[in-house]
């Protein structure tokens, strides 16, 4: 089997031991609350607002390598990006979150390392560092930091928030982070995790359902929409951000985003680009379950070659079809929704591969490059 076939996940999380440490030691969330049921131990974590009461069960799934192994195993992924799961550092003081980053980071690095050979050149685990990005945090620590994953050489990007140094990504003070990320190579994974104001979500008990599948997504879609009004991609046209969720709702309101962009004066003067240009300056994962979805997340990543500058966008002008595919990557979302029942392989997992098999007018190489080439290019994870 070529490189180019291998099946590759970019969105699948870890608890690193380390991490699930401090979490253990804590009281107020986000922890993971110990005890033994029947003799064995009972491990249960609470991240979001209005976890289950008493919080989720979390095995060794959600931090063993051996468990990601097993689980790549039983879905046929030869490689995995691995990234530290939500909330990361946001909640320690700035210099527990530095000291820490940097000790994750060394761990993950170790982690991958230590991970089984896929070819002679490549291991079959990679990874996304943290940055201690916390209200207070000194820009020159942020830096240091990014400079210690550019030499760590199984981790090829950084996983982040929407909270930013505490003002957002738009903030002007993260100039330097996204200049220094640009010049390092490291691909940014935008990852939600405080969804929207929770009053949107009513008083009925709808469980996490909305949180996780318009609150995450939609947060995603505000931060990468601020992102792109404050200009960071005109000043740092190098910089690869990857979106999780396949971008969430930014692909379906991006003319409506451009439209409202024409009409206010002060936004677009300020902008380089129709704002449908910057969609195909992004990297979507795959993780959006449905085929329709995934077909309609690539057209409009493919149109924003007919946004360059001095384009009228007009619908006669010619798109490449493949530039949209070419943008997305598979992605599992594990150790999270695991199966409710025991089954062999995981719902959440299939649905996500039969989705990228089934988008009507990609070609085979087409799906071949969302199932695993887009990401080894991407990564420079090349024989
Ligand atoms: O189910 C969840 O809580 C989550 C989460 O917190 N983070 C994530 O990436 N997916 C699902």
């Amino acid at each position: 089997m070529s490189l180019a076939s291998r099946l590759v996940d970019i969105h699948t999380h870890i608890y690193l031991p380390r991490y699930c440490a401090l979490l253990r030691s804590r009281t107020s969330v986000p922890r993971i609350l110990t005890s033994n049921r029947d003799g064995k131990p009972d491990d249960r974590l609470l991240i979001l607002d209005h976890e289950p009461s008493g919080g989720r069960p979390v095995g060794p799934h959600y931090w063993e390598r051996d468990e990601k192994i097993k689980f790549m195993d039983r879905h046929g992924i030869d490689l995995s990006v691995v990234s530290t799961a939500n909330p990361w550092l946001d909640f320690l003081h700035p210099s527990e979150a530095k000291t820490l980053a940097s000790q994750l980071n060394e761990d993950l690095e170790q982690y991958c390392a230590d991970s089984p050979q896929l070819s002679p050149s490549l291991k079959r685990l990679y990874g996304f560092g943290l940055l201690p990005l916390v209200p207070d945090i000194s820009i020159t620590a942020l830096l240091e930091t990014i400079e210690q994953i550019s030499k760590l050489s199984h981790l090829k990007g950084i996983i982040m928030g929407t909270k930013g140094i505490g003002k957002g990504l738009d903030d002007d003070a993260l100039d330097p982070v996204w200049e220094a990320l640009s010049k390092a190579g490291l691909v940014v994974f935008l990852h939600p995790h405080y969804g929207v104001d929770a009053k949107a979500w009513g008083e009925k008990d709808n469980g996490h359902v909305l949180p996780l599948a318009l609150g995450f997504p939609f947060e995603t879609t505000i931060a990468t929409t601020r992102l792109i009004l404050s200009g960071v991609f005109d000043r740092h046209p190098s910089l690869r951000l990857l979106l999780a969720h396949s971008g969430g709702a930014l692909p379906q309101l991006s003319s409506r985003l451009a439209s409202c962009i024409d009409h206010d004066p002060v936004v677009a003067s300020r902008l380089a680009h129709d704002a449908r240009w910057y969609l195909g300056k992004l990297y979507f994962d795959a993780v959006a379950y449905g085929p329709e979805e995934l077909g309609f997340v690539s057209d409009v990543i493919a149109r924003a070659g007919r946004f360059e500058a001095g384009a009228s966008g007009s619908t006669g002008a010619t798109v490449d079809r493949k530039l949209g595919s070419k943008r997305m990557m598979f992605g599992t979302d594990h150790p999270f929704f695991p199966p409710l029942k025991g089954t062999e392989k995981w719902r959440s997992v299939v649905e996500n591969l039969e989705a990228i098999d089934e988008v009507s007018g990609w070609s085979q190489e087409e799906k071949e490059g969302v199932r695993g080439g887009n990401a080894l290019s991407l990564f420079n994870l090349l024989l």
